[in-house]
């Protein structure tokens, strides 16, 4: 067995780190969080050639899903969702009404591979605190941190990506278009407003509904995905039902490569 050194261990996890991190700094699409609709966005984006990384705070990728519903690790999807589930071999069981039954498990794994799969870098531990801003305060990047400096309140300046667009899929909080909102005086989102509601109560048929055309460009270069569009336009809650994150999230990607142009 050949010798094994400490020190090559090391390098081999630094030099590797480095490397993709430096291929990483001018993305096409720099997207916020790693639940099903930003992971659902960055896959669409990868398998068109374009550059996509995504950046979550937790040590893992999944966001609300792994729990299912109220921690039976179940999740529900509806027909239209389900051949982007199918695409990446996700069983599902048809429980009549269009609707079907998956394991949340199996879900977030297989999504996550398939991603990784079609070349998006995923960061886990590292989350998204600010933006970049250019010309016309356009967003134009993202200024990331180690999530475990964010927890333990240390005072640790952070580092910063371009991207030609960044996607929130930080879900309930809608952390990156709120972050806009406080930082950039004066900003107002596509419907004007100039703070972000939340969400409202459940309604599940109604929130589902209401993701996808609640997926928009919501300020210059920044776009929302899954439950931080409906958290941006008061759309209701859902519940342990998914399909809605998955549609968004392919909205999201078809409205970025709107916005790039062809990768
Ligand atoms: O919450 P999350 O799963 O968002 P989603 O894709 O899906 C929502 C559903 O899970 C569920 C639902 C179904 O009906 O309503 O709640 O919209 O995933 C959001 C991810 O973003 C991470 C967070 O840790 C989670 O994994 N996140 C949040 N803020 C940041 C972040 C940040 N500032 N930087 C990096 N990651």
């Amino acid at each position: 067995m050949a010798q094994i050194k400490e020190t090559q261990i090391t390098r081999l996890i630094v030099d590797s780190f480095a490397e993709d991190f430096r291929d990483s700094l001018e993305l096409d699409v720099a997207v916020a969080g790693a639940g099903p609709s930003g992971i659902r966005a960055a896959t669409v984006l990868a398998r068109e050639g374009y550059t996509v990384g995504v950046f979550e705070r937790d040590l893992h990728v999944g966001g609300g899903m792994w729990g299912g519903g109220m921690l039976f690790p179940r999740i529900v999807v509806q027909e239209d969702a389900k051949p982007m589930l199918d695409e990446v071999g996700v069983n599902l069981s048809a429980r009549g009404e269009g609707l079907y039954v998956a394991d949340s498990v199996e879900t977030v794994s297989k999504c996550a591979a398939a991603a990784i799969d079609a070349g998006v870098k995923i960061w886990v531990g590292v989350a998204v605190e600010d933006v970049v801003i250019r010309e016309d305060d356009r967003v134009a990047g993202v200024v990331i941190n180690w999530g475990a400096v964010e927890m333990a309140g240390l005072h640790v300046d952070p580092l910063a990506l371009e991207a030609k667009v960044v996607i929130d899929a930080t879900g309930h909080p809608s952390e990156i278009t709120r972050r806009v909102l406080e930082k950039i005086p004066g900003a107002t989102l596509c419907n004007g407003a100039d703070r972000v509601p939340g969400e409202r109560p459940m309604w599940a048929e109604v929130g589902e509904a209401s993701l996808v055309p609640n997926t928009q460009e919501v300020y210059p270069g920044l776009i929302t995905s899954g439950m931080a569009s409906n958290a941006v336009f008061a759309g209701p809650r859902m519940g342990a039902i998914f399909g809605g994150m998955y549609l968004s999230g392919q909205r999201a990607a078809e409205l970025a490569m709107e916005i790039i142009g062809g990768s």
